[in-house]
């Protein structure tokens, strides 16, 4: 079988802009190394931007495809839905599944989908490779299917059960390397880093996170969280240096990497006699101390990813379920500078009941964290989510809102117009909390904050009109690096790569 996989892998932003490169699949890749293990080739159209019909058809035309697999997630789901309804008209014949983050979630949706026959719910590496093998041999597996829903001729759907989830990670193989180009993907803009992840799942249960919600489509769900062993992550990693040993970083794309410390210390140890790469990699604060931070630097990692969220404890603790204290989260942040560790911080703006004096909380412990780079997402409910729940019950979901609309959620409290001249404002903002944090007399700078935060909160304030401009600007950079990135890439990366390093310098 010649199988193809269909990866719409762009922002709705970003929907149109040709010359941006792609994302690393680990989902597709683990499948494609399981089906090519079976005997079956595999390929993959990896779509950077939204295509038009006839480039579509043609491209798929050229893969010849046996049968095709969309990885669907939510932002994306209208635009692959468009492209399977392409399929239907054109190429009938070929029989098109989808899975992914969106149709586990969120099946009834997708399996509405005209031009889509099957959904597969949860992970899908060995229920692919058997549905695929049945196909083949048979026809289509119908009742067969572990973890598919599967629609015949007249449209009814059989919701075949859910296989259960792989406990021993070992026994996947590695992931296809051979399926993305490597030289074109998003990590290597800045050095030659390889992208790995080497678990599943993750322990926690953030409201805004699909994590939570993914871990019950299983009914025993308790072992969900899951490691490669440390020898056969390490082998992993050597087989990537092999292909390619031009590689000098991993992005680790874990959840969180050092998520059992039992696993992780052993982990570390080899890779710091076997690998000795720098890497990256999300972590969360409560699974940092001082002896960890050391050990991260020592074994290599440069920066590490890190949600906040948002900056005040309680809304943390009562709408997102992440219990933290702030005071913890600054001392951390500055001890991880200086071990020499670049700290990314990761927020989310426009959140149920959050208010235009929280997300100022949240710029402000932002500021005293003196993070490295300060990344200010906009809300958006993700299906079956927790805090989707509360957004509904709190009457903020208005069914005329477009899901490519930035700001999801329509809040008395916290007008959309607000919440964008907060997000367009975040970093202007910052830079200014930071200065003033930075300030040695106590008494002068708590007065100043003071009377910033007065003028951030005035009624008077034109918000519209400031969140306007800032957007414009913000939008003008972005194209800017874009335009840079594109014409002129090898400058573009050796700046990234001074950015960082000078960011680095000035840590210790
Ligand atoms: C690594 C990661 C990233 C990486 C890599 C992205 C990628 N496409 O893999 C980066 C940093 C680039 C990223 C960016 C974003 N991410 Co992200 N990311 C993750 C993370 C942490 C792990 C994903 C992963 O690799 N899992 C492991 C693989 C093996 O699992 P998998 O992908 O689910 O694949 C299995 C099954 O789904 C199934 N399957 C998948 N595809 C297919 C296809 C077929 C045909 C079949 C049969 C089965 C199948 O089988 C696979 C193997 O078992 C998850 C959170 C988490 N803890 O899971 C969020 C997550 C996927 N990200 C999310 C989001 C929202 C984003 C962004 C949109 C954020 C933003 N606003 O910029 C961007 C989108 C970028 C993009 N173009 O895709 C959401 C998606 C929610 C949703 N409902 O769609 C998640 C779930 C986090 C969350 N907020 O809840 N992300
Ligand atoms: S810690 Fe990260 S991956 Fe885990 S549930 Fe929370 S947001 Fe999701």
């Amino acid at each position: 079988m010649n199988y193809l996989f269909i990866y719409p892998d762009f922002l709705d932003a970003t929907k149109h802009v040709k010359t941006i490169p792609g994302n690393y699949n680990e989902g597709i890749a683990s499948i494609s190394a399981v089906l090519k293990q079976g005997g079956h080739s595999v390929c993959l159209y990896h779509l950077t931007y939204l295509p038009e019909k006839d480039e579509f058809i043609r491209k798929v035309k050229e893969f010849s495809p046996g049968m095709i697999g969309f990885t669907i997630r939510t932002s994306v789901f209208d635009y692959a839905a468009a492209m399977a309804g392409w399929l239907d008209d054109e190429l009938p014949e070929i029989y098109v599944m989808a899975g992914g983050y969106h149709p586990s979630l969120a099946p009834e949706e997708v399996i509405a989908t005209r031009g889509i026959d099957a959904v597969c719910i949860g992970e899908g590496e060995f229920a692919c490779r058997d549905f695929v093998d049945y196909y083949e041999k048979n026809a289509c597996p119908d009742k067969a299917a572990q973890s598919f829903w599967v629609k015949d001729a007249d449209g009814a759907v059989f919701r075949n059960p859910i296989r259960p989830f792989l406990t021993d990670l070992d026994a996947l193989p590695f992931p296809d390397l051979d399926l993305f180009d490597y030289t074109n993907l998003k990590s290597n803009l800045t050095q030659n880093t390889a992208e790995v992840i080497v678990s599943r799942g993750c322990l926690y249960s953030c409201t805004y996170c699909a994590n939570a919600q993914l871990r019950k489509i299983y009914p025993e769900h308790r072992a969900y969280a899951r490691f490669r062993s440390p020898e056969n992550a390490i082998q992993l990693l050597e087989r990537v240096l092999e292909r390619d040993p031009s590689i000098t970083a991993f992005s680790f794309n874990d959840a969180i990497l050092n998520m059992y410390a039992d696993w992780f210390y052993p982990f570390i140890e080899l890779y710091k006699q076997r690998i000795r790469r720098k890497y990256t990699c999300n972590l969360r604060f409560d699974h940092i101390d001082e002896k960890m931070a050391r050990t991260l630097a020592e074994s290599g990692c440069y920066l590490i990813t890190i949600g906040v969220e948002n900056g005040n404890e309680e809304f943390r603790k009562k709408y997102l379920r992440r219990v933290m204290k702030n005071e913890h989260i600054v001392t951390l942040s500055h001890l991880l500078k200086k071990v020499g560790i670049l700290v990314y911080a990761y927020n989310i703006i426009g959140l149920p009941h959050e208010t235009l004096a929280l997300t100022l909380e949240t710029i402000k412990l932002n500021a005293r964290m003196y993070a490295d780079n300060v990344v200010a997402s906009l809300f958006f409910p993700y299906p079956t989510t927790e805090l989707r729940k509360i957004s509904e019950e709190g009457g903020f979901l208005d069914p005329s809102v477009s899901m490519h609309d930035p700001v999801q959620l329509r809040m008395k409290n916290y007008p959309r117009r607000d919440i964008l001249y907060m997000r367009y404002s975040f970093m202007p903002l910052l830079k200014k909390y930071r200065k003033l944090y930075a300030m040695t007399d106590e008494a002068a700078r708590d007065k100043k904050i003071a009377r910033l935060d007065r003028r951030v909160l005035s009624k008077h304030r034109p918000r519209g009109l400031i969140g306007a401009w800032r957007k414009r600007t913000h939008l003008f950079v972005v194209f800017l690096k874009r335009i840079a990135s594109k014409k002129l890439p090898a400058l573009y990366k050796k700046l990234r790569g001074m950015r960082i390093k000078k960011q680095a310098a000035s840590k210790t």
